[in-house]
């Protein structure tokens, strides 16, 4: 279990109760502080007051809450925390767009403790006469409930890919388990995950012992299902975790049944048919004997295929490519030479200009991209233009004393305002080597509207990509719903990116849109957002993305080595 994300969400969810209860901000931005902390923290947290109280954001009070978590596994002052508010008002935090303020409100004011009271006195406008209700927040609200429900029980990748290593973990470190692995939607890297399925070979005869061990581990709350090979629990953090227990002769027929999807699984079964044979889920086989299972690749090849890698496991005509073994090669870490978006503490970032260089040194880039908030985004300390003249002055030192370690670009990312047009003058972006222009503010805006903002921002002559195109936050908002293949085909006539933004809540492009960039001719950029030192390991994130895309090498702007980037960067200004 990743501790640091617990803790702050804990800490988080003490800010917003506080303030739903109107209790004083210096507290509540404490709280505040401590969660961001705590989610930037390159390490996990270690129960001694001392290293603890050296952290930035962390205070004394904070301190003692994680020691005290981490001795006894509670904290003490968030349950009485809980206790003082209706239960069912927490789950109203979930729903987008409604913030702990509003939430105070609509229990102050309008007796509403839970989803069920909202949704009902949102049958009518009633609602109207709170103050900050107008008719149109309300529509807005209403749609929020729907984009929440829709998304039902479902998390984020990074959120499950952390859970998953962890039961992996767990797992492997049992003498009976000869191998384990996550399977299903986490394997084939979907930007959301509905359970997680869990897949280990062992000699069938400690099924058993190993079904035992897992049901006993600490998160898991209920047991949902508890055979011998085939285990369900639910875990504390509100997510179903499926066991698949299979001799290891089986596993790869297992592991591409559980992988799926059933879709892909479905088209694989229909071949197999045609071929004379039969494939489930513990073999491929011909007449009942067995062809191929201990590995995945046996059984593809078995039925004439290439390996398909399981990001490509869609049913979107990866069976036809296996069959003329011309699957792309995929894009993968190794590939990554530089990242072309990162923030530093001149806008809202948490490293030096120095500190993230020598980071993105240490991971053996060759090249780094400096790009900032522009001043219209103010809560994040977005620089003024004479900030930001000063701010090319200071990366062009440190990039002239590190010049021999990598290469590093003063850019920006410029807000794209509401009408498409950037938050800096042409003549100050003419100074920069890298112009990341993303939408930040006006999300709601029609999708007509949107999609002149984003084909205007692209018309200008010195953008190098668009970043995060549609500012959608996963199961957290909606964000911009422009016309996508226009957009696409605007960058592709211009020649410019089109970004990955690879922070899992994020990925955007997502996986669809990408594929249809690359489909168009449009070169991707996969880049981290990085703002602090756990961030560069979300790449892996916009890894997934891209490799569903069908991404390879030749796709992405990040695989380009310094000077064949260095030369792209420049064909994009007009
Ligand atoms: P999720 O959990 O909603 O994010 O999506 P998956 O793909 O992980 O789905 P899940 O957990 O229900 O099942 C894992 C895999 O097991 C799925 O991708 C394919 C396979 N599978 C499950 N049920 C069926 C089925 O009824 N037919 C076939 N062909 N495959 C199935
Ligand atoms: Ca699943
Ligand atoms: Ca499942
Ligand atoms: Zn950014």
């Amino acid at each position: 279990m990743n501790i640091n994300r617990q803790l702050g969400a804990i800490f988080q969810q003490m800010a917003d109760v506080h303030t739903i209860l109107g209790d004083d901000r210096f507290r509540i931005n404490a709280y505040a502080r401590s969660a961001r902390a705590l989610d930037h923290l390159g390490t996990e947290v270690i129960d001694d007051m001392a290293s603890l109280t050296a952290l930035d954001g962390i205070g004394k009070s904070t301190a003692q809450k994680i020691v005290e978590f981490l001795q006894t596994g509670k904290i003490v002052a968030f349950e009485e925390l809980m206790g003082r508010i209706p239960p069912g008002l927490i789950g109203l935090l979930n729903i987008p767009g409604l913030g702990p303020k509003t939430i105070a409100t609509l229990w102050n004011q309008a007796g509403i403790e839970s989803l069920e009271d909202l949704k009902a006195k949102l049958q009518t406008d009633e609602l109207t006469a709170l103050p900050r209700m107008g008719k149109k927040t309300l529509d807005k609200l209403r749609k929020s409930i729907a984009f929440a429900e829709k998304s039902g029980g479902r998390v984020r990748l990074g959120m499950a890919m952390g859970l998953a290593h962890w039961f992996v973990e767990q797992l492997d470190a049992l003498p009976q388990v000869q191998r384990v692995q996550y399977a299903g939607s986490l394997r084939r890297g979907r930007e959301t995950i509905g359970d997680l399925d869990l897949l280990v070979a062992a000699d069938p005869q400690s099924a058993k012992s190993i079904s035992e061990a897992f049901t006993a581990l600490e998160p898991v709350t209920e047991i949902l299902l508890g055979g011998q090979t085939k285990t369900s629990v639910r875990i504390e953090q509100g997510m179903q975790v499926d066991l698949r227990i299979v001799s290891p002769d089986q596993f790869g027929a297992a592991l591409m049944y559980f992988t799926g999807s059933q879709q892909h699984n479905v088209a694989m079964r229909q071949l197999a048919l045609k071929q004379g044979m039969s494939l489930n889920e513990y073999a491929l086989t011909r007449d009942g004997e067995p062809v191929a299972a201990q590995t995945e690749q046996a059984v593809y090849e078995a039925l004439g295929l290439a390996w398909i890698p399981p990001e490509l496991r869609e049913d979107h005509g990866e069976l036809a490519l296996a069959q003329s073994k011309s699957l792309p090669k995929l894009v993968t870490l190794a590939d990554i030479g530089a990242d072309l978006h990162t923030h530093t503490t001149a806008s809202d970032g948490s490293w030096s200009i120095r500190e993230i260089t020598q980071h993105a040194i240490a991971r053996g880039y060759h090249t780094l991209a400096i790009t900032d908030h522009s001043k219209g985004q103010a809560q994040a300390n977005g620089l003024s233009e004479q900030r930001l003249e000063q701010h090319i002055a200071d990366i062009r030192q440190v990039a002239e004393e590190l010049k021999d370690e990598i290469t590093l670009l003063a850019g920006s990312e410029v807000d794209i305002l509401a009408d498409g047009s950037l938050d800096y003058p042409d003549s100050l972006l003419a100074q920069l080597d890298v112009v990341v222009a993303s939408p930040h503010a006006a999300l709601t805006q029609e999708p007509d509207k949107a999609t002149a903002r984003l084909l205007k921002a692209i018309e200008n002559p010195y953008v190098t990509m668009i970043g995060h195109p549609t500012g959608r936050l996963i199961l957290r908002r909606e964000g911009l719903s422009p016309d996508m293949p226009r957009v696409i085909e605007a960058a592709a006539q211009r020649g410019i990116a089109l970004e990955i933004n690879a922070n899992h809540y994020r990925l955007d492009l997502k996986d669809d849109h990408a594929r249809m960039a690359i489909a168009a001719g449009v070169k991707l950029a996969i880049n981290t957002d990085a703002h602090g030192p756990a961030d560069f390991d979300q790449l892996v994130y916009g890894l997934f993305t891209a490799r569903r895309a069908g991404a390879a090498v030749e796709h992405v702007i990040n695989c380009m080595d310094q000077q064949t980037l260095a030369a792209w960067l420049q064909s994009t200004r007009l």
